[in-house]
């Protein structure tokens, strides 16, 4: 069986004072023990988080890496390595933002992907469609695609020690979120086409949903087969709102 995860993406949010008072708000949560939590702060409060949350079982990780895993002259990035020395166990990696914003390609996200993986570091890649892309039919190419360039690049045995995450552009912070049924639609390609390569993998592989995702759509979503949990962003920046949604994937 695969443990749930739910992920809290707190993307550029927060001061050392709105941090701290999650971090108390987190510390009170009553988690259910079968589901793994984790929480992605910006960079910069990883320390805090790490620190304020020590004794508490809940991971955190980073919302970006750079693309080579060792420190040296690379002005703004973090290396997996340094991520992996501040103690963060996760990544996030080809989120939809750095995607359309940033213009992060496939190409490099696939050497975050192995970049953060060579330094123990589990990273969650972010696959998803925008709303044009949905509307032509596409979703599905769309996502094998950026899945595909991962397998291709690194192989399939690389998601052995990975997570997905489906995002539909369309339901990022949107307050529109992806049925369930239709969520279900693209997770079970994502495992078929995994499986294509190896079904174990495929089996083994947690597949999170992401995109508006709130404690009064959690249960619904996380009751699909191939829903293993979810990537919370602007749900996750209250704690009791995020302590429900951690209950719901329970
Ligand atoms: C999708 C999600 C978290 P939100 O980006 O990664 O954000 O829950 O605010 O739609």
């Amino acid at each position: 069986m695969r443990r749930p995860l739910v992920a809290g993406n707190w993307k550029m949010h927060g001061t050392r004072a709105s941090v701290a008072e999650l971090i108390k708000g987190l510390r009170h949560l009553a988690l259910p023990s079968g589901v793994e939590v984790a929480v992605f702060p910006p960079c910069l409060h990883i320390t805090q988080v790490m620190t304020g949350l020590e004794g508490k079982s809940i991971a955190v990780g980073a919302q970006n890496c750079a693309v080579e895993p060792v420190q040296g002259a690379l002005t703004g990035e973090i290396a997996s390595s340094q991520l992996a020395d501040a103690g963060c166990s996760l990544v996030l990696v080809g989120h939809s933002e750095r995607r359309l914003i940033l213009g992060e390609r496939d190409e490099m996200v696939s050497r975050k992907f192995a970049a953060a993986q060579s330094c123990g570091l589990v990273p969650v890649l972010c696959v998803g469609e925008t709303l044009e892309q949905r509307e032509a039919g596409k979703t599905i190419e769309v996502v094998g695609r950026q899945l595909g360039s991962i397998i291709e690049e690194l192989g399939v045995g690389a998601f052995v020690q990975a997570v997905v995450a489906y995002e539909p552009v369309w339901a990022i912070g949107t307050g529109l979120t992806a049925s369930p049924e239709q969520a279900q639609e693209v997770h079970a390609a994502i495992r078929a086409q995994l499986a294509a390569e190896n079904g174990e993998v495929a089996r083994g592989v947690r597949i999170l949903y992401g995109g508006s995702v709130k404690a009064a759509n959690a249960v619904e979503l996380f009751r699909m087969p191939d829903i293993d949990g979810g990537l919370i962003g602007g749900a996750s920046l209250n704690a009791d709102e995020f302590g429900a949604i951690c209950r719901a994937a329970g």
